[in-house]
């Protein structure tokens, strides 16, 4: 697959626009992450430029966005433009910054599995926390630099953070982190809010609740049962091996969510918002539905594996996320068993390329997630 991924001669910075009108410009880090992908198509379509920042990696990291992807020499139709960066040097997020003037800064990247953030929780706190606050910070001096005092930051927080605080859970919940990843999404949080009251940056914490989607990535566990419905339902796999079935969750659609997160930038004033559908369902429910959905029972095919249980569980999350929509107006449009069943939909037709390769002898049929 041909990699959608920047060659050093593009970072051309807000050229070629045929337009006379001067579009927002906005900087996603983890733009190649689930809403990442989602978030830049949102742009695009409100008539921003977007520019993301890539980490380099020895395969392309690209697959999410490469249908959005235009080649840079197209000048006037290029206004996705990616750069190699890493939350983890804090030279290469001034950089870009300072060259790229953003309007709007938008924090997603992150070690985002919850359960590796045990196995490697060094890397995970100095990418999810100690990375925010690079990132505030190469903020910072660009607006002191620079004087754009109107450049806005919105931090991806989690609804990880509540742990083992019992729902509903709102902005004033306490926050009681369950992992290496919450515990570093908190600090991420609290660098957001020192930031803005001691600098007065226009800064906001989305507190999303779970939100997945087809792009999702394939060790969490709606997007892993979801593939595994497909596999089974076209004969590629038997069983499918999994963790706590016990633990609920507030799942909604990445797509509706990354509409939050730019409301929050539009508003007068900075603030920290929850994001959520407000229903709970546990894996077992989820299970139910997308088995149940192509005909099968998943009683049949899933199997409990220790090794997916976590040192410290979060057993239930279900947001009040009241706030957001009186002030934001935001709602989700999609459902619970619409979200299972596009999920679903799209990893049954997966499955079905899969095994035209399995049956050509281009693929092994054991390959997988
Ligand atoms: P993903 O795991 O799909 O994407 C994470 C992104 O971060 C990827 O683009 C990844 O790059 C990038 N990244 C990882 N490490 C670094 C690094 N050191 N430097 C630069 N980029 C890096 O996450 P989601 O899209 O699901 O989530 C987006 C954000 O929202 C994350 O911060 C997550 O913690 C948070 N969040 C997610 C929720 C959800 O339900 N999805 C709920 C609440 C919060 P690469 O592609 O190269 O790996
Ligand atoms: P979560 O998502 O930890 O809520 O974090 P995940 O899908 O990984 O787990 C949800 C629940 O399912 C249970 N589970 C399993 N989980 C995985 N990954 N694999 C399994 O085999 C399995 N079996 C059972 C888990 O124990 C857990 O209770 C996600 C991430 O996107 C975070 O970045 C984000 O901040 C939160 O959602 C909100």
């Amino acid at each position: 697959m041909a990699a959608a991924a920047t060659t050093e001669e593009n970072h051309v910075v807000n050229s070629g626009s045929e337009s006379t009108a001067p579009r927002k410009i906005a900087l996603i880090t983890g733009i190649t992450g689930q809403d990442g992908s989602y978030l830049t198509e949102f742009l695009l379509q409100k008539g921003y430029e977007v520019h993301g920042l890539i980490r380099r990696s020895s395969n392309f990291n690209t697959q999410r966005i490469n249908h959005i992807y235009i080649d840079p020499h197209n000048h006037s139709k290029a206004v996705m433009k990616l750069h190699y960066a890493d939350l983890t040097d804090a030279s290469s997020l001034r950089r870009w910054i300072d060259e790229i003037h953003p309007d709007e800064v938008y924090n997603l990247a992150a070690q985002s599995h919850v359960a590796v953030s045990f196995e490697i929780p060094d890397f995970t706190a100095d990418v999810v926390a100690t990375g925010a606050l690079r990132l505030l910070e190469a903020v910072r001096s660009h607006i002191a630099t620079t004087g754009r005092s109107h450049i806005k930051y919105y931090q991806a927080g989690s609804s990880e953070m509540f742990g083992a605080t019992p729902p509903p859970q709102a902005e004033n919940t306490p926050f009681h982190p369950r992992s290496p990843y919450a515990v570093s999404k908190v600090a991420a949080h609290w660098y957001t809010v020192n930031y803005r009251e001691a600098y007065g940056i226009y800064a906001c914490n989305g507190i999303l609740f779970n939100h997945e989607s087809p792009r999702r990535g394939e060790n969490f566990v709606t997007r892993k049962i979801t593939r595994a419905v497909g596999r089974i339902k076209v004969g590629l796999q038997s069983k499918l091996f999994l963790g706590n079935l016990q633990a609920s969750r507030d799942w909604g659609f990445a797509g509706d969510y990354v509409e939050a997160m730019w409301l929050m930038l539009q508003q007068e004033k900075p603030d920290d918002y929850v994001v959520a559908t407000e229903e709970s369902h546990s894996v077992e429910e989820f299970l139910k539905v997308s088995f149940g959905y192509v005909g099968l029972k998943w009683e049949d095919h899933v199997v409990i594996d220790k090794r997916y249980f976590r040192p410290a569980e979060v057993d239930n999350l279900k947001g009040d996320s009241s706030k957001a929509r009186k002030v934001l107006g935001w709602k989700p449009k999609v459902g619970f068993e619409q979200l299972v069943k596009m999920m679903v939909d799209e990893d049954v037709e997966l499955a079905k390329r899969e095994k035209v390769l399995v049956d050509a002898g281009y693929m092994d049929a054991q390959q997988q997630p």
